[in-house]
């Protein structure tokens, strides 16, 4: 028959395993959530390119903000070259296919985006305004993968 004592003591063991069990459940969705963030960081995690072409590891929102980013390096005086390179070299084929689709096509003269004049001017009319040499090069390697038709 147990006694009491043995009874708390059972009790003690219990609370043992539930504080070990709920620390679990802690750390797994701790992991699950830190996982989604390291899914968030597209801008540094490679993906293989190689392979996985076809699916895209982006979401259309992040595909709006790299091309933001991508118009931003470009518009106005100069261009930001080793943001354009920074923010599309881990980009796998089709996640490149959404960011020039979400780059749309603004209106391109000298060096800027003009409300007036310049034709609308896809991502890649963009890059060879404003993009030249080794510079140009790499840029187009980069968007091989994505099989828009760029050479
Ligand atoms: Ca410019």
């Amino acid at each position: 028959m147990l006694s009491v004592k043995k009874l708390s003591k059972l009790n003690y063991q219990n609370k043992i395993i539930i504080a070990v069990v709920v620390l679990l459940i802690v750390l797994f969705i701790y992991f699950l959530k830190k996982k989604d963030v390291d899914k968030i960081d597209f801008k540094t995690k490679p993906t293989d390119g190689s392979q996985k072409n076809s699916v895209s590891t982006i979401t259309d929102t992040q595909a709006r903000t790299i091309a933001r980013r991508l118009f931003d390096a470009m518009d106005r005086l100069g261009t930001d070259e080793p943001a354009i390179i920074r923010n599309t070299e881990n980009l796998n084929g089709a996640s490149l296919q959404k960011v020039y689709i979400a780059f749309k096509k603004p209106k391109y003269w000298a060096g800027e985006e003009s409300g007036l004049f310049g034709p609308p001017t896809d991502l890649f009319g963009w890059f060879e305004g404003e993009l030249g040499g080794k510079d140009l090069t790499d840029v187009k390697s980069i968007w091989r993968k994505s099989n828009l038709g760029w050479l």
